[in-house]
């Protein structure tokens, strides 16, 4: 099995449900949710004037590889209602594979560590909470990361964990 670990967002209908089922269906197919991290209410980053996102990471454990993960993160965000109408704009659920082991993959779609990882408190704040010292490759610690940036300018409230207790 291979650890990876998932960004997951929402800022439209009932956001903590979408980032609930993305657990469920996911649990389904076969992926293991070995932690999940709080839920934190972030700001919207990106040119799109939209509502507060709910955001979150879990820690996986698969056979997929890759760009099967991909693939299926895909097909979860689209089981979840999501429609691919505007770049950067509002959506029920959003899927992004930031880590899989210590690997680096650059194809024409599908970067990990995700690029745009690193100067994200959405995603560096979670992350860091389920696992403080991890490292992404080509970049350095992310909490590093997360020291380097701006909390006003990505401004997040911790919220519930994710997953009830014993989940
Ligand atoms: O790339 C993920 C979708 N997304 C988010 C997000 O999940 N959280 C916040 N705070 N801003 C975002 N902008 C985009 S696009």
């Amino acid at each position: 099995m291979a650890r990876a670990y998932l960004s997951l967002g929402s800022n439209l209908g009932d956001r903590l449900a979408h980032l609930r089922s993305a657990i469920r269906i996911l649990e389904e197919r076969g992926i293991v949710t070995v932690r999940a991290s709080h839920v934190y209410e972030t700001a919207p980053v990106g040119p799109v004037q939209q509502g507060a996102f709910l955001n979150a990471v879990v820690e996986v454990e698969t056979t997929l590889p890759p760009v099967g993960l991909l693939a299926f993160a895909a097909a979860v965000e689209k089981a979840l209602g999501r429609e691919r109408q505007q770049r950067w704009g509002p959506r029920t659920l959003d899927i992004d594979l930031l880590l899989y082991e210590d690997r680096q993959v650059d194809l024409p779609f599908l970067q990990i560590p995700h690029p745009c990882m690193h100067e994200r408190r959405f995603v560096l704040l979670p992350l860091t909470e389920l696992e403080p010292e991890i490292q992404i490759p080509g970049v350095g610690k992310a909490r590093d990361c997360l020291a380097a940036l701006d909390e006003a300018e990505q401004p997040a409230t911790k919220c519930e964990p994710l997953l009830h207790s014993g989940a």
